[in-house]
């Protein structure tokens, strides 16, 4: 064949791809709009609630996600989906026969379809969770981070490596994470990262800000990415060429975002008398549009890039290297559907009439709307049906099982006064030092607080990771510093910068990198411990995954004393308690400190195991001898007799971490009045009380009501006994124990803000102290 022949025969292969794409967008665009449609006015209802979904906020991007995942997307690549894209990601699957369509019936019912993809929850592959709008964005960078940081320790082939994608909403770019993950992405020579913008300017209420225009590309590309912006697509193109498209070009990039999209609510009829008036006189113009009728007119100025699959497509395939790009999409929220543009969209649904208006003009019979390749004609069906099967993305292996790191057992540091944070640097430190397989799995990550935190020991013997050298200017310089700070490939510390939704995302990522890539990483991560409120979404979004690593809050409560009431965490015993898939623990000795971290390490592994938060103090305490191992159990339990009572003893004291040598004084001095008082170690409030819970759920769940650990601890107490409760932080961590078994309770705890001061002082001011105990148990007993 001539090339002429060749070029032409190529050229109607391309043609028919398009055709092909464009007719799955149309698949897509149809199945999320009817599955939200069939949710909210097909399906029974019983509660007169709204169920919701997001027909126009689907219709914005199933383009965008017909060029990704069936061209552009290779069986490697992960993808955070925007949140309220997620029927898109499920009719994707269901077209793939990976989803159901019952599921897609019972789409926000239980057991169904869940609102957000949710790698937990969905049946169908979903490779990051996403829900709280940002943080899916961002989590994609930290991956790609760990990404680099397993080929760089060998466990990952560079030919293996994927790209980790962000399909993102325009209005996600004004949450601060996003520019908080820039920053530390630069900082880590990110790569092989592309989010892509679905840019309708449209939030939850209304059009956005006309002046961001431009401004993304400026602070994108100051950090290093590259930017593609595809704001036309081929039909704009080509109008823009004919006589008077120039002027039609300027005149869309000056029409402000709200103009537009009102127009494109009213349609044909509303462009053109809008174009008439603006560019009367324009040499073209009037031709132009005389040669678009309505229909045509309105496809043709809501042809944006990010619905032009031949745009699209070519957009991704130019981008071959690894440099982190965005793709800004310019969209029409709404596309295709008779939504398109209206400012209240975002919840808006279309009437039966407008939905079966759709379905007739998709060629759909009625009776026919979950058949998958409905309306296409049997030829075109076929050819679809091909193309889906035979995408990479159809070949996307299942998520790997990663195999267990074996866990030692960590011996106790030495020393008869320590701190428990010290005591979590030692015991990091010595497996530092150790050749444990354990060693060589752990990822440690601070928000700028590596060395307060007691994590520099572990760092100094295993070193700071980054793909490219850094040396420690300061000790080649010979200038004494406990720290190295040097950086290496090998290096198993990833130093990042103070934000802490930063930390709590890589945690989240470190923590995946089991499913993701196949390889189990254990990451500790600390942070200040009040601290952990700033970054609380990120948090409780990396639990929401599954994600497993061991975050360390230290240190705590106002034990911190000198540094104030604005360092001194208060709630954070009752963030423990509250939050799902996270085991906390408060303990008070370094020996807790190292059978927790050993039982975290296993917890973090176990298939029904969680991340694990230790709780810690910088203050030194003396420590206590153990006659045996018997107290292990009810540590990991979540409380232990560290002095048992009487049988039938009328009072307890119980006490959670750093306040441990006021509740044991107490304890000794309260003998004379109240023999056989007992003295429980509550090491974690939050198992304790899920367990409770558990156990008294068991009963309506079906199961024996067998009496939980805590119940079990309590027995030996008077029915009538007094309970004294003490922690550092809010008392209602502790207060609910007198409801176990009814005792009666006098709490003591942080109820509000700290201050400067010494220990003596504040635990006085604040009645944490003997003293304070002391009177809570008088109050008990003398009313
Ligand atoms: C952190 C957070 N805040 C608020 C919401 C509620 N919410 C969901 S989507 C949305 C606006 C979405 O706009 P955009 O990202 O532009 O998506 P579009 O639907 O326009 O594609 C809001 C405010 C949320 N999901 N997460
Ligand atoms: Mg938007």
């Amino acid at each position: 064949m001539r090339d002429a022949e060749l070029t032409s025969t190529h050229a109607a292969a391309e043609t028919g791809r398009i055709a092909m794409l464009e007719a799955i967008e149309q698949r897509l665009r149809w199945l999320a709009s009817w599955t939200v449609h069939n949710a909210n006015n097909l399906r029974p209802k019983r509660d007169g609630l709204k169920v919701g979904g997001h027909q126009a906020s689907c219709a914005s991007m199933t383009a965008i996600m017909t060029a990704l995942y069936f061209h552009a997307l290779r069986p490697q690549d992960k993808v955070a989906v925007k949140p309220h894209a997620g029927p898109v990601l499920h009719a994707i699957h269901y077209l793939l026969d990976e989803q159901t369509r019952e599921k897609l019936e019972a789409f926000r019912g239980l057991g169904g379809v869940q609102s957000y993809p949710s790698r937990t929850k969905d049946t169908i592959p979903v490779d990051f969770s996403t829900g709280s709008v940002g943080l899916g964005v961002a989590v994609t960078a930290f991956s790609s981070l760990v990404q680099d940081y397993l080929v760089a320790h060998g466990q990952l082939a560079e030919g293996d490596t994927g790209r980790m994608i962000a399909l993102m909403g325009d209005a996600e770019l004004d949450e601060g994470n996003i520019y908080e993950c820039l920053i530390e992405g630069y900082k880590h020579d990110l790569r092989n990262c592309w989010w892509i913008v679905d840019y309708n300017r449209q939030s939850l209420d209304a059009t956005t800000a006309d002046r961001m225009f431009r401004r993304f590309d400026d602070i994108f590309e100051t950090c290093g990415w590259r930017v593609v912006t595809l704001k036309h697509g081929r039909l704009q193109r080509e109008a823009f060429k004919r006589p008077g498209g120039t002027a039609l070009e300027n005149w869309i990039e000056n029409c402000p975002n709200a103009d537009f999209a009102v127009l494109t609510y009213l349609g044909g009829a509303a462009w053109r008398e809008r174009l008439e008036r603006d560019l009367a006189g324009v040499r073209g113009v009037a031709e132009l549009l005389a040669d678009h009728d309505d229909a045509a007119l309105a496809r043709l100025m809501t042809n944006l890039g990010g619905h032009c699959l031949e745009t699209l497509t070519q957009a991704f395939d130019s981008v071959t290297d690894d440099r982190p790009t965005l793709f800004i999409a310019y969209t029409v929220k709404g596309y295709g559907l008779p939504l398109a543009g209206h400012k209240d969209n975002h919840s808006g649904m279309m009437n039966t009439a407008q939905i079966e208006g759709l379905r007739d003009e998709l060629g759909i019979a009625p009776g026919e709307e979950w058949d998958k390749w409905a309306g296409l004609g049997d030829n075109l069906a076929a050819r679809v049906e091909a193309l889906v099967k035979d995408s990479p993305i159809a070949r996307k292996a299942p998520e790997h099982r990663a195999s267990a790191v074996p866990v030692p057992a960590l011996p106790v540091p030495e020393g008869a006064v320590q701190s428990t944070q010290a005591a979590f640097g030692r015991i990091l430190f010595d497996l530092a030092k150790s050749d444990e397989p354990l060693a060589d799995r752990i990822v440690t990550t601070a928000p700028d607080v590596t060395q307060t935190t007691n994590l520099g020991a572990f760092v100094n013997q295993r070193g700071l990771f980054r793909r490219q050298e850094l040396a420690d200017v300061f000790q080649k310089a010979k200038i004494p510093s406990a720290q190295k700070w040097s950086a290496h490939t090998a290096g198993q510390h990833i130093e990042l910068g103070i934000a802490e939704n930063n930390f709590f995302l890589a945690m989240t990522s470190l923590g995946l990198a089991a499913p993701h890539f196949g390889t189990r990483l254990l990451p500790v991560g600390t942070v200040y411990d009040p601290f952990i409120a700033r970054g609380l979404d990120a948090l409780n979004y990396g639990c929401y995954q599954d994600a497993r690593f061991l975050l360390v809050g230290t240190p705590s409560g106002i034990t911190l004393a000198g540094e104030g009431g604005a360092h001194q965490s208060i709630n954070t015993p009752l963030i423990g308690m509250g939050q799902p898939g996270l085991e906390s623990f408060d303990p008070a000795f370094a020996d807790e400190v190292a059978l927790l971290m050993q039982w975290a390490f296993t917890h973090m592994q176990a298939d029904d195991g969680s991340s694990v938060y230790l709780r810690l103090t910088t203050r030194q305490i003396e420590q206590q001898p153990r006659k045996d191992d018997s107290w292990k159990a009810g540590a990991i339990a979540g409380a232990y007799w560290l002095r048992e009572p009487a049988p039938g003893a009328k009072a307890a004291i119980a006490y959670s971490g750093a306040v441990a040598p006021e509740a044991l004084a107490a304890w000794e001095q309260l003998q004379g009045d109240l023999p056989g008082i007992g003295l429980l170690a509550v090491t974690s409030p939050d198992r304790l009380h899920r367990d409770w819970s558990a156990a008294r759920a068991a009963r309506w769940q079906g199961g024996a009501r067998t009496a939980s650990h805590i119940e079990c601890l309590l027995e030996c107490l008077a029915p009538d006994a007094g309970l004294v409760t003490v922690l550092d932080g809010s008392p209602a961590a502790l207060s609910w124990l007198g409801g176990v078994k009814g005792h009666r309770v006098s709490p003591l705890g942080t109820d509000r803000f700290g201050q400067t001061g010494d220990l003596p002082d504040l635990y006085r001011t604040y009645r944490l102290d003997t003293d304070a105990i002391i009177d809570a148990m008088a109050e008990l007993f003398l009313g």
